[in-house]
């Protein structure tokens, strides 16, 4: 695992000095999702960590270390973290271990950053460990069942169907066990929670609250993208958003500079290169390589 010290010094979302030093590199290798969140249309990008948009291209394990390697070779210096973030839940995609294992053994001076719903965050935790994972998005937006089932329609774990209360209250048990457990093991914890008013605003800081005391590093409040089941609800205005984390901000530091980037974005945050389309050759081989970055 990266030093702690450095995993969050030189991580662009988690320390405001490196957002505009930095880039992130995001790998779409976990297209599977274990849960519906009914704001969450899954012909898009997982929306607890990502912007709905054109949907990622999925890379195989073998495609993704190509990436790393083109892009090491071209940018290195400026390259700090990798990211698994989706398009779906990474922890539930194998390609997820996989794909953090082979960057290790070849960069192993990376940051390997994965940002998940939390239900298999227990399971997991200890291959993340074994494959220098060294920092933690959790994305939980609830601390009561009853606002869970509003978020949650069901959870399939461990080869069973969830729904309802039984699907929330799972959701969450697994969620914070996980957290806890992630912090345990050393590594830097962030919370994600969807703020979406009228459904979970009077949640937002028991949440912060209780990360908090947890020691998780830092809470990072996304506006709802309101679609799918949450279509009706309101994305939340600057103005609310802020005086949300300003509340939240004694209990936890607070995430703002958050770009809700897609599950295969590339660079500094707010470069917005994952809106472009790069082709080029890698010098590293022959192979023709297309790549939405
Ligand atoms: Fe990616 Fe997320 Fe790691 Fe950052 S993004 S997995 S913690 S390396 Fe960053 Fe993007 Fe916001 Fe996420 S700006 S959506 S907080
Ligand atoms: Fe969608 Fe992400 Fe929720 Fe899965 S965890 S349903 S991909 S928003």
């Amino acid at each position: 695992m990266t030093d702690p010290k450095l995993s969050i010094k030189n991580h662009p979302c988690l320390s405001v000095g490196a957002h505009g030093k930095y880039a992130r590199l995001h790998l779409p290798v976990a297209p599977d999702c274990n849960v519906q969140c009914r704001y969450c249309v899954r012909k898009y990008d997982c929306v607890n960590e990502s912007r709905p948009g054109v949907t990622s291209k999925v890379l195989t394990p073998v495609e993704a270390m190509q990436r790393v390697r083109v892009l090491m070779e071209r940018e290195g210096r400026r390259i700090s973290v990798i990211g698994i973030a989706g398009p779906g839940d990474p922890l539930f995609n194998d390609a997820t271990i996989e794909t953090f294992e082979r960057i290790h053994l070849e960069f192993p001076e990376l940051i390997l950053c994965v940002s998940t719903n939390g239900l298999l965050l227990p399971d997991k935790l200890g291959d993340l460990v074994r494959v220098g994972v060294s920092s933690v998005t959790v994305t939980i937006s609830a601390v009561s069942a009853e606002t869970a089932e509003r978020i949650y329609s069901f959870a399939t774990y461990g080869g069973n169907r969830y729904t309802g209360a039984e699907s929330a209250a799972l959701i969450l048990a697994r969620q914070w066990e996980g957290l806890g457990l992630a912090i345990d093991a050393g590594m830097t914890v962030k919370v994600n929670t969807v703020f979406a008013p009228g459904v979970n605003d009077h949640e937002i800081p028991f949440i912060a609250r209780k990360a908090g005391r947890m020691d998780a590093y830092m809470m990072n409040i996304l506006p709802l993208i309101p679609q799918g089941g949450f279509k009706a609800v309101r994305r939340p205005g600057h103005d609310e958003l802020i005086a949300l984390r300003t509340e939240c901000a004694p209990y936890i530091k607070q995430m703002g500079h958050c770009r809700q980037c897609r599950a295969d974005a590339f660079g500094a945050l707010g470069e917005d290169r994952d809106m472009e389309l790069e082709v080029f050759h890698s010098k590293l081989g022959e192979e023709y390589c297309e790549m939405v970055v």
